[in-house]
């Protein structure tokens, strides 16, 4: 069979969501991925150190039926683990038997005659399906920046995202460009490994300490007991969908004295509630952000006693306000610089000049000699999984160039001309602001009451108004030109990416927000979009 109900691309988190739901409403639904394996993003990014920075335990699904008798080991669990869980998941409830791998989907074509989509695979196989859903997640389209020369270096080359299933680092000379979250985690990993590592540092990463822990089945069958249901629901009461929020108190309302221990205990805490938990004005307020960065840098510099790495990897001029640019979560990272085997090269002095065959020379004429290079550069991120695709709507316009001037979306879920098709934990929604699951399951629950009505209410086609996504992407724009966001250089704006329109990709109003905006809508008849 090629006809559907709902075709669903991506078999992540919101994918397999997906699924299980609309098997509820006993509507027919496939999974069409590109990979092999289930998982999404934990299915490609098997490098090195690749683990979550969700903490335990609501980085999984909330439905006990998919906690109860599943234990992870470490608080901030590797990708081995994940895989390992969904693949539990699966024998589980045999979501495979609705899944079509090795399957990347080229172009997505509405056609108003029959009120359907026609998808195509790369290998030309055609489905059709009444509703689309995008699960594409929002780092599936990997990103490898144009250097010069890279065709002819004689060594191994690897990006983090398609990392081989066998690569021995032991004895080599490994180079790695980027320090973002993926650079950091690398890095720590292979430090001890290889014979000698060279950091290619165009930015410092303003990572804060992890505090891995590792998580006995007795602690989590207690925490069952007491709080999970607690906790699941929690997610959805926060800014970033975790289970702790910001502080409603301004940075300058506390006393230096109340600041500092303040300060002190998100810290300790490790993960994210020094970023996330923080006082609720410092990602607007540059002097209150001055005062986060100044208490990170003398945290960091007490584990660097080289001056010039210190003044590198924890400068006094702060590169960026903190927290603008996603902080990652480290375990050893700053200390791994001062390996006799390790070396930083700051490439914001001395750019990137160009990869040869025997390594890569920078522009004051010094050549690294490598054996591999690993490219941690990172994505097209939030929008180049949906864009990667051929997607035409009602005016047969393809979606890539619709955006070309920027992304417009409705609720951060779907957009006007492209009628029945919707996405989860993509552009203008709160995605990767928040803990993942906690946006795919309300964002999936959203779609997937929409879908039900629809059927109750013998409506064939839902699609949003221009002028209720215009209002959407400004209201979008609007609260972010109050944050310090643009202020960073990265992803979080597209600015990572040349020639990408620069705009908040994300919606920064926080989970509850959003999460209102969107049950407001639902239940005024499905405000904003047209429904036939
Ligand atoms: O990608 P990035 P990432 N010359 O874009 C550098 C998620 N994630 O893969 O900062 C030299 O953040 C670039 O330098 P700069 C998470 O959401 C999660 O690390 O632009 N350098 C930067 O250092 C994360 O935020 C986990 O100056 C160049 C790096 O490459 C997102 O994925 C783990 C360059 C790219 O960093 C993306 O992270 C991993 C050039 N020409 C990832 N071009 C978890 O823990 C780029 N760079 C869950």
């Amino acid at each position: 069979m090629s006809d559907y109900d709902v075709l669903i691309v991506g078999a992540g988190f919101a994918g397999v969501h997906q699924l299980l739901n609309l098997r509820k409403l006993g509507l027919t639904a496939k999974i069409l991925e590109a990979g092999s394996a289930l998982g999404g993003t934990w299915a490609w990014n098997h490098y090195p150190g690749a683990r979550v920075d969700s903490d335990l335990p609501i980085y999984q699904f909330s439905d006990p039926e998919l906690w109860s008798d599943w234990n992870f080991t470490e608080k901030f669990p590797g990708w081995k683990e994940i895989q390992a869980y969904f693949e539990y998941v699966d024998k589980k409830l045999n979501l495979t038997r609705d899944v079509l791998f090795n399957s990347r989907v080229v172009s997505a074509l509405w056609d108003d005659t029959s009120d359907k989509w026609a998808v195509t695979t790369e290998a030309r196989r055609v489905f059709r399906g009444k509703f689309l859903v995008l699960c594409t997640g929002i780092g599936s389209k990997y990103h490898i920046p144009k250097f010069k020369g890279l065709e002819t270096f004689k060594g191994e080359v690897h990006h983090t995202s398609r990392w081989p299933a066998e690569c021995d680092l032991a004895g080599k000379r490994v180079g790695v460009i980027g320090t973002g979250a993926t650079g950091v985690q690398v890095i720590q990993e292979i430090a001890p490994i290889v014979d000698h590592l060279t950091v290619f540092q165009r930015t410092p990463n303003l990572a804060i300490p992890m505090r891995q822990q590792q998580v006995s089945v007795q602690e989590q069958d207690k925490l069952k007991k007491d709080l999970y249901a607690v906790l699941f629901n929690r997610r959805n009461q926060t800014f970033s969908g975790f289970t702790y929020d910001l502080d409603p108190k301004r940075t300058f309302d506390a006393t230096p004295e109340e600041r500092m221990l303040f300060y002190e205990d998100k810290w300790e805490k490790g993960g994210f509630p020094f970023w996330l938990g923080n006082y609720g004005d410092y990602l607007s307020n540059q002097q209150a952000n001055d005062e986060v960065y100044a208490f990170w840098r003398k945290k960091v510099l007490e584990r660097i006693s080289d001056p010039v790495l210190q003044e590198k990897l924890a400068p006094s001029k702060p590169p960026h306000p903190f927290g603008v640019k996603r902080p990652s979560l480290e375990q050893n990272y700053f200390e791994v610089y001062s390996r006799p085997n390790v070396k930083l090269v700051d490439v914001s002095e001395y750019a990137i000049q160009e990869i040869t065959p025997q390594g890569l020379k920078t522009n004051d004429g010094t050549e690294h000699p490598l054996d591999v290079l690993v490219l941690a550069t990172g994505f097209d991120m939030v929008t180049g999984g949906i864009t990667s695709i051929d997607i035409r709507g009602q005016d047969g316009i393809s979606i890539k160039e619709k955006w070309t001037d920027g992304i417009q979306s409705y609720l951060g879920l779907a957009s006007a001309t492209y009628p029945n098709m919707f996405w989860i934990y993509g552009p203008q929604s709160p995605s990767s602001f928040s803990n993942g699951p906690s946006t795919v399951e309300l964002t999936s629950e959203w779609i997937i009451d929409c879908i039900k009505y629809m059927k109750e209410h013998n409506i064939s086609t839902i699609v949003p108004t221009k002028d209720a996504q215009h209002a959407y992407s400004e209201h979008v724009d609007q609260l972010a030109s109050t944050g310090l966001w643009f202020k960073a250089k990265s992803w979080y704006t597209g600015s990572n990416i040349e020639g990408k329109k620069q705009q908040m990709l994300q919606f920064p109003g926080g989970v509850p927000m959003y999460n209102r905006m969107c049950v407001d809508a639902a239940a005024k008849g499905y405000q904003g979009f047209d429904l036939k």
